[in-house]
């Protein structure tokens, strides 16, 4: 029985059997309103790599202080078990996504349990299992009733490599290309489902201010992802289209508009390009608006200024997105650098009619006009004192952006954001399958809640989209009119599955609800999250959003899925972040066999503050060990009468 040292492998093993025997981190479903202590689900990618560790480490740390605080705690997991790299392994490996992912969490779980990690193993939920996935059907059946979900052709990100549409934050840097793979990233038109994540934008981007318990940094990030923008919309004429509503933030700038500018998908476009061939193909052959520089074709049609009354260009170009205000806009070279460029390049005018600020004392006479500035070379962005401008000459920006949009008769203040809805379509296999079915007659159907879940079929091996090749599974029969149909074969976005997991671990096993609605107003919300910053803006937007519906159109008593958010540092090595791809990792596996998990779990809490960036130092692991066992010898000395 008694071990010479510190053998860390008894101690641990022993202490979790002791643990499990005894249920210590069970919480029974009759707690009245435990402490929700969360790491965000990993996904199971085959092994536990450091990030997950420290996560991990800093959850399990944090949920055990409050449960020796005396606290009802529930510390739960799971694993987001849906996506891509499931799919790619089966297919290299010849396999197939669901083996593949179980053996990954077998692999997992059990890394997990020799961390010694207090999971209440009982709530452990599996995304890719149906009686998980029904639950994303059903919400999504449930958001299509009220309102919040839409089937429409979009210009899609295609990888041609993983041959997969990719959301715009799958596409990295300025060569735009896939997260993934690397490969240069293409643009194709799909019909897409999307859920109207804008019709909470508003919400979304308001409720930051009151969400005191995350970091700074992530609230900052989602303002600017919703990039909400207050300006006005203002109609230029057209002859023999009519009144031409655009978008702008700054109406300041009106005198300043030598050109018109429509999207290539604009209504007017499209009826230009029937008729024009130079317009036909720049619309559909030319135009690229993720290319580097903006393009465009003039077109024979002429805007009128509504405050000039001046005659200027109308041009389709490329840099003028269609969802984007109202697809069409006034063109102020000297003050937009995108106008600036595209004047430039088709010799169009650029017309100061903004000067920057004249500084207070510089001893001149504040009473002229401040000169122009120079803005053949670049434009002047900044806001400042209008000239060239007639009787609104030397107002200030603001200012004349207030009296223009009193003046100017067809101008009304609007608000444009940058959140765009979000497309959920994706045209792989291991996912949940969108629920719905499309029939000659009656175009896209629901399926009816009973016949839930659509299940996945067996998986097989081809290029493109499995379901696609699943034709006895594609065939069914209209839930409307009985006649002979065909199933949807995009499933959903996994950030889907993440948006609503931390809800069904309050009623993991329910059959009748995705969540016990009782149970989740008492428990939720998340008392504290901790996760990577990877996921500041898509997954925390997600769930923000899925529980602002669940809010309005489940019951749900909170409007705000987590309370305190904690963003833990990155574990580097030499300064450089862990990763598979630089071939620098440090196997958390190894340093659990050579020194116990007691020793990387202690190393890790102390290498750094939870939020910041350290670097993993084998010397401190050593060291932290070393200490670990001064301590087991000086406690088992004491317990023998030695001290
Ligand atoms: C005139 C103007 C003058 C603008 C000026 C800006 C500066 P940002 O650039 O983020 O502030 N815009 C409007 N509709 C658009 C569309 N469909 N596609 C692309 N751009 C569009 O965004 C607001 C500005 O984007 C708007 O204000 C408009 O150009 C442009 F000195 O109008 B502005
Ligand atoms: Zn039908």
């Amino acid at each position: 029985m008694s071990q010479e040292g510190y053998d860390h492998t008894a101690v641990e093993t022993r202490w979790q059997e002791a643990w499990a025997d005894a249920s210590v981190y069970h919480t029974p479903d009759d707690v009245e309103d435990p402490t929700y202590v969360l790491g965000m689900y990993p996904y199971p990618s085959g092994k536990l790599h450091m990030g997950h560790v420290r996560n991990y480490t800093i959850t399990d740390a944090y949920a055990r202080y409050r449960r020796m605080r005396g606290d009802d705690v529930l510390h739960p997991m799971g694993w987001d078990a849906f996506g891509l790299p499931a799919e790619n392994a089966a297919k290299e490996r010849d396999t197939n996504p669901r083996d593949w992912t179980f053996d990954c969490i077998d692999t997992m779980k059990g890394q997990m349990k020799a961390m010694g990690f207090g999971y209440d193993w009982e709530r452990e939920i599996t995304t890719c299992t149906p009686e998980y996935y029904r639950w994303n059907q059903w919400l999504f059946s449930r958001f299509s009733d009220a309102g919040l979900v839409e089937r429409r052709d979009a210009e899609v990100n295609w990888c041609p490599s993983c041959e997969t549409v990719l959301a715009d934050e799958q596409v990295e840097g300025d060569d735009e290309l896939c997260w993934r793979c690397d490969t240069p990233v293409e643009t194709r038109e799909l019909d897409q489902w999307f859920l109207k994540i804008t019709a909470y934008a508003d919400e979304l981007l308001d409720a930051i201010d009151d969400l005191e318990g995350w970091p700074n940094s992530v609230r900052q990030m989602q303002r600017n992802w919703i990039g909400r923008q207050h300006g006005s919309e203002v109609d230029f004429r057209i002859e023999g289209h009519g009144a031409v509503r655009a978008f702008t933030t700054r109406l300041d700038t009106i005198h300043g508009a030598t050109f018109f500018a429509l999207a290539p998908d604009h209504p007017i476009s499209e009826e230009l390009a029937a008729e024009d061939d130079a317009v036909h193909e720049f619309v559909h052959h030319e135009a690229d608006p993720d290319g580097d520089e903006p393009n465009g074709v003039e077109t024979d049609l002429t805007a009128i200024n509504p405050v000039t009354g001046e005659d200027i260009p109308v041009f389709v170009a490329d840099f003028v997105l269609s969802d984007v205000g109202t697809g069409a806009l006034m063109a102020v070279p000297a003050h937009d650098e995108r106008d600036h460029a595209f004047a430039t390049k088709k010799g169009i005018e650029i017309r100061p009619v903004i000067a920057p600020e004249p500084d207070g004392d510089d001893g001149s006479d504040a009473a002229t006009e401040p000169a122009a500035p120079e803005v053949e070379a670049a434009a002047f962005t900044e806001d400042g004192v209008l000239v060239n401008s007639g009787e609104y000459s030397g107002l200030d920006s603001e200012t004349a952006r207030q009296r223009l949009t009193e003046d100017v008769e067809s101008a009304e203040v609007a608000t444009q954001y940058q959140l765009r809805d979000w497309g959920i379509s994706r045209q792989r296999y291991w996912g949940t399958p969108i629920p719905v079915v499309h029939c000659d007659d009656c175009g896209p159907v629901m399926v009816p809640e009973e016949d839930l879940p659509v299940e996945l079929p067996e998986f097989v091996n081809t290029t493109g989209n499995p379901l696609d090749a699943a034709e006895e599974w594609k065939a069914t029969t209209c839930p409307e009119c009985g006649a002979p149909a065909e199933r949807e074969t995009d499933t959903m976005d996994t950030f889907v599955d993440s948006s609503w997991y931390f809800l069904r671990y309050v009623s993991p096993g329910s059959e009748e609800v995705p969540f016990d609605l009782d149970r989740a107003n008492d428990w939720m919300p998340v008392d504290q999250y901790v996760g990577g910053i990877e996921h500041a803006v898509m997954h925390l937007l997600y769930s923000r959003f899925f529980t602002k519906v669940l809010a309005d159109e489940e019951g749900l008593a909170h409007r705000e899925p987590f309370e305190n958010l904690l963003a833990q540092g990155m574990v580097q090595l030499e300064g450089e972040k862990m990763s598979k791809s630089k071939g620098n990792v440090v196997s958390p596996q190894e340093i659990v066999d050579e020194y116990g998990a007691d020793t990387a779990r202690l190393f890790m809490m102390q290498a750094a503050q939870p939020e910041r960036d350290f670097d993993w130092k084998e010397e401190g692991v050593r060291s932290t060990n070393r200490f670990l066992r001064r301590l087991h010898r000086t406690v088992t000395d004491f317990a023998a009468g030695a001290v």
